[in-house]
């Protein structure tokens, strides 16, 4: 190992190396060795290549960094403090303690300058691909003449791990395939994971593979030479067809003699010891911790401070463009600022009682069909899905590599890929982002439900075939634990409406919805269409349970459920009504909106001395006791279903109007 003369750019990136070293010590906890070995990577980012303004870090043509490798925080984090974002030299000092905003992973909406929150592997890398498709949705729809008003790159720093996870070749491939060219990912290639040498499992050709993605591909041989680096990452830029993986091999732990290039050096402090040892490597004071110099920190604020230049610039711009495309001006303004635009709640449909009925994924269809023109900024689209979630814009051409303005997404049957690739479009002001699949396959795309649940972001998830109603496709595609598990996690919204009025109204809370992902739950098969007039009307959905229809004497028992089930509500309280017993419908969509409702509206619908509660819902029954209460009934799925038609199905489980109401009587009795 030699290291080249002190000049300041190399002070620089040591001081960055010993800054993450410290943070960890001093946490006693965190991951050391990926920023030691990629401090070259981030220098050349920060100080030569990325256009950002830490006054501004929201700035809307910005280029994107995304830390792939989250483990490696104190690597940004050194960066972010560096350039003049808004963190000190004591938020180093407080990596990973409580309400510090230097979290053992970059969290977004924790700290200004982090783009995204990164630390399950593999989910920076497929973020970017929305970032990047956004960018190219963007550039498409407001670019003018002399007006390249979003031009930005989307950086990443990527590891083994990175390279290891499935989400990365999905997400690969798709890039690939839509000639991605603004994505430059530099993958940290340092051999070295937890377990020992990446030998052990993990031995393809990661260049020949991304080529064969149809990747731009280039090694760099030594992750020390800055100006290797750089030359790359200008060769990455100048390409912009295919995205670009610039492979640099580098060692994990470089300056610490005895743990250089072995894995206790990932996910391990150094020790006072090895440390000393390494600030000595480095030429620096072993007795001084966290020790930043006036020259570095002066080097590094220039390198930050260009952006304001650089912004002020794209202000002008923005401004004649302004005078110029006033309308489109005003659109992005009002796009970038999430506010819907007055009157498209008009554009809603509103679907006539019919007995027959629709499903609600085609509801679904034709609220977004009808409410596509008003808003612009909603794209979307299915992991090859389309025709049966009935997502397609119909008015709208595909995006593509040579239709970057389409609307609609052709995502491919990659579910991880397209969760995580939303959650990158939905992080990018401007654009509302939807996805559809089956809602059994949302387990292929959990990890991104939970990150965008995590950074409070809103991409919509739209899941159709939500129940043994599907019928002959059998087990493996009958949802039952999947409602309960989506309810479990936090700052998820679900909402599974029970006609098409109800689907409408969905949507609008969707869309309305500020602060976390909304996940909507639609049927296959045909649901009444409720008539409006004569039950309550469905906008009462945004209260997440309402009386849909009352006794007429004050009721014995209260029936609940939520989408396809409410139907059967309906018919059982007619026919308790017939028997004399006062039944009230409770239709229930969303838990967590009723959760947010007051004690009174929620004793309203639930009182607490009506305890005779039956709640229907053909999934699992986790959950339900809470509002059926010990002295009530669910009917759900125990178990799984089976292939059989529908109708053969329901009979067999129970969810029958025949069934509820004999459960009703049960309790009354
Ligand atoms: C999805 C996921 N699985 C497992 C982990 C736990 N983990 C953190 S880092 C890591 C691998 C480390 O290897 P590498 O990616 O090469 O990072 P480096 O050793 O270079 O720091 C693992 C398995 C994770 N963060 N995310």
């Amino acid at each position: 190992m030699t290291v080249e003369p002190q000049t300041i750019k190399q002070l620089g990136i040591n001081t960055v190396r010993v800054l993450s070293a410290d943070g960890v010590q001093k946490a006693n906890s965190g991951h050391p060795g990926m920023p030691m070995g990629a401090a070259p990577m981030g220098h050349v980012l920060w100080a030569e290549m990325m256009n950002y303004n830490p006054q501004n870090p929201e700035w809307a043509n910005r280029d994107r960094f995304i830390l792939s490798a989250g483990h490696g925080s104190m690597l940004q984090y050194s960066f972010l403090y560096l350039t003049g974002y808004d963190l000190t030299l004591d938020d180093l000092k407080q990596f990973r303690q409580l309400h510090s905003k230097t979290a053992g992973h970059p969290e977004y909406g924790l700290l200004a300058g982090i783009d995204v929150t990164t630390g399950p592997l593999g989910q920076g890398f497929a973020n970017g691909v929305g970032f990047s498709i956004a960018q190219k949705h963007l550039a498409a729809r407001y670019n003018k003449p002399g007006f390249d008003l979003f031009d930005y790159t989307i950086y990443a720093i990527c590891s083994d791990g990175d390279m290891m996870e499935g989400v990365t070749s999905e997400a690969a491939s798709l890039a690939g395939h839509l000639q991605l060219g603004n994505l430059i990912y530099l993958y940290d290639d340092n051999h070295i994971s937890i377990e020992g040498s990446t030998d052990l499992a993990f031995g393809e050709d990661v260049a020949k593979r991304f080529e064969a993605y149809n990747w731009h591909v280039q090694i760099v041989a030594d992750g020390n030479d800055i100006a290797a680096i750089a030359a790359a990452v200008r060769n990455a830029q100048a390409e912009t067809t295919r995205p670009s993986l610039i492979k640099v091999r580098t060692h994990i732990g470089f300056g610490s003699p005895n743990r250089v290039d072995t894995p206790s050096v990932h996910g391990t402090p150094l020790g006072d010891a090895e440390l000393r040892l390494v600030k000595g490597y480095f030429g620096f004071d072993p007795n001084e911790s966290f020790a930043v110099s006036d020259e570095v920190l002066a080097f590094y604020r220039a390198a930050g401070k260009k952006g304001e230049t650089t912004e002020a610039n794209w202000n002008t711009l923005f401004a004649a463009y302004k005078t110029e495309y006033p309308e489109l001006a005003a659109e992005f303004l009002r796009v970038s600022s999430g506010k819907l635009p007055d009157g498209w709640k008009d554009t809603l449909p509103v679907f006539a009682p019919n007995a027959k009925g629709m499903a609600t994924r085609k509801a679904s269809g034709a609220t977004l069909n009808a409410i596509a023109a008003s808003l612009p900024e909603l794209i979307g689209g299915s992991a090859d899905l389309a025709p049966s979630t009935d997502t397609n814009l119909n008015a709208y051409e595909s995006f593509s590599a040579t239709n970057r303005a389409g609307r609609n997404f052709h995502f491919g049957i990659r579910e991880h890929a397209m969760g995580s690739a939303l959650n990158g479009m939905a992080l990018t002001k401007g654009v509302i982002p939807y996805g559809a699949t089956f809602l059994i396959f949302s387990e292929y795309m959990r990890p991104p439900i939970r990150l965008a649940a995590i950074m409070k972001i809103r991409p919509i998830f739209v899941y159709t075939h939500d129940s043994i109603g599907v019928g002959e496709d059998g087990t493996t595609h009958q949802p039952i634990e999947q409602l309960i598990s989506l309810r479990s996690i936090p700052n998820v919204t679900l909402i599974r409406p029970a006609d098409a009025n109800e689907t409408a109204q969905a949507w609008r809370v969707a869309l309305e919805h500020q602060d976390g992902p909304v996940v909507l739950i639609l049927t296959r098969q045909n649901l009444v269409i409720i008539d409006q007039e004569k039950y309550t009307p469905a906008t009462e959905l945004e209260k997440g349970a309402y009386i849909l229809s009352d006794s007429d004497t004050p009721a014995e028992v209260i029936l609940m459920g939520t989408g396809s089930e409410v139907q059967l509500l309906m018919q059982a309280q007619e026919q308790l009504k017939a028997e004399s017993i006062a039944a009230r419908v409770v239709s229930m969509p969303s838990w967590e909106l009723f959760e947010k409702q007051d004690a009174a509206y929620k004793e309203h619908v639930f009182p607490k001395a009506l305890k005779k509660r039956v709640a229907v819902e053909m999934a699992s029954p986790l959950g339900w006791h809470k509002y059926v209460t010990d002295e009530g009934t669910i009917i759900a799925m125990n178990g799984y279903g089976e292939s059989a038609p529908a109708e053969q199905l329901y009979e067999k489980f129970g969810f029958t109007v025949a069934n509820v109401v004999a459960q009703a009587k049960a309790l009354l009795a």
